[in-house]
């Protein structure tokens, strides 16, 4: 043999090594249980998979994984910021969707345009958990179509560090000559009837005001601090809140105090005029109903997250109260103590929820735009 040829002959034996031990190496693979994943699509595997659009960092990840151990179904999650963006994308022809978790009005808003399935409260092992000042609500009588999966405030988050007192008045959020101490520290919800509602109530009026000239002394109030907004933002200024980026927000009960779990000089406030409290609840989609299997699996997924101990853990993740009075036992001692998240009698008394305005939400609309261009 010629020497010019050794090396040739080293590397085939080396590919030859190689391909023995590589063959090796997959053959358990090649005989555990489970083929690959390209080899057996989901749907041919049997893979169950629900899926559940729910507001941004809203749930306790780790019930993703209990619900898959238990009953084999996947859930995958999609978020949205708004109601109104959850309308939108269901209108826009996302049919996909088997769970969805509008708020009070919007339950209402869907009820009507028929994209809601009616509830069997027989196939609810948990519903009976529910705290019954929850079971009667004015935006679904009898919870006829969805069951309430968290309930909270919108109100006032800030830093102590900034603040001698606590800012208990929209006067301190809306007040351009307060503003400018913060001068792009402020932060307020992306949500028109969030936004717009806190400024109705700043003025004495109804947070569900359909009355045009009403709307349109809302809207100078929040123009006249916007120059001092640092972002229209649902989904980050928790966390904003926390690096010192805001000083002033207007939040949701449960996200402001998530950032006070990372700094407890952050604080949240009902303000004495009162504000707006709501409900997210957990409804299954017309589309969903129309598959016997989709409704199944949506059924076994809301009583999952009513069962006591799992809407407690649920409740200790996210911070927000719990309308499941069996969760109760479950709950961190000091969440149920906080009266921010459990306002007292004389607190709770001057809460309102939104409402279904009509016709008038295209006048919302309208306003909202015209406060985001302008
Ligand atoms: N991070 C999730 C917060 C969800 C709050 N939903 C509030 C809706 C009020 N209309």
């Amino acid at each position: 043999m010629k020497k010019a040829l050794y090396p040739f002959l080293l590397i085939l034996l080396i590919a030859l090594l190689a391909t023995a031990c590589a063959s090796e190496a997959a053959t358990p693979e090649a005989e555990s249980e489970e083929p690959p994943a390209e080899e057996a699509p989901p749907e041919e595997a049997g893979e169950k998979v629900l899926n559940f659009y729910n507001w941004s960092e809203y749930i306790e990840p780790e019930i993703f994984a209990l619900f898959e151990e238990e009953t084999g179904i996947k859930v995958v999650e999609d978020t949205f910021g708004s109601n109104e963006d959850l309308l939108a994308k269901l209108q826009g022809g996302a049919t996909g969707y088997d769970v969805i978790v509008p708020s009070d009005y919007m339950v209402a808003t869907m009820v009507e345009l028929g994209m809601l399935a009616e509830i069997d409260h027989s196939k609810l092992e948990n519903f009976a958990n529910l705290d019954p000042s929850f079971t009667d609500p004015p935006y679904d009588p009898g919870l006829a179509h969805c069951v309430p999966y968290f309930w909270g405030t919108t109100g006032i988050g800030f830093n102590w560090n900034d603040w001698e007192e606590a800012p208990s008045s929209w006067e301190y959020l809306f007040n351009p000559e307060n503003a400018t101490e913060f001068e792009g520290r402020i932060s307020l919800l992306d949500d028109m009837r969030e936004v717009l509602g806190a400024a109705l109530i700043s003025l004495g009026y109804s947070p569900n005001s359909t009355n045009e000239a009403e709307l349109q002394e809302a809207k100078e109030v929040v123009l006249a601090i916007k120059p001092y907004v640092a972002a229209f933002d649902s989904d980050t200024y928790e966390d904003n809140l926390v690096t010192g980026d805001v000083a002033l927000v207007l939040g949701w009960s449960g996200d402001v105090f998530t950032a006070q779990v990372e700094d407890e000089n952050i604080d949240y406030v009902i303000p004495e005029e009162g504000a707006v409290k709501w409900t997210d609840n957990l409804c299954i989609t017309a589309d969903a109903a129309a598959d016997p299997q989709r409704l199944e699996m949506a059924y076994q997924w809301i009583d999952f997250l009513n069962r006591p101990e799992i809407a407690g853990m649920n409740t200790n993740f996210v911070w927000y109260a719990s309308p499941n009075a069996a969760a109760e036992e479950f709950i961190d001692p000091e969440i149920l103590g906080y009266e921010a998240v459990y306002p007292p009698e004389e607190v709770f008394t001057k809460l309102q929820f939104l409402e279904n305005v009509g016709e008038a939400t295209e006048l919302y609309s309208r306003i909202w735009t015209e406060i985001s261009t302008e």
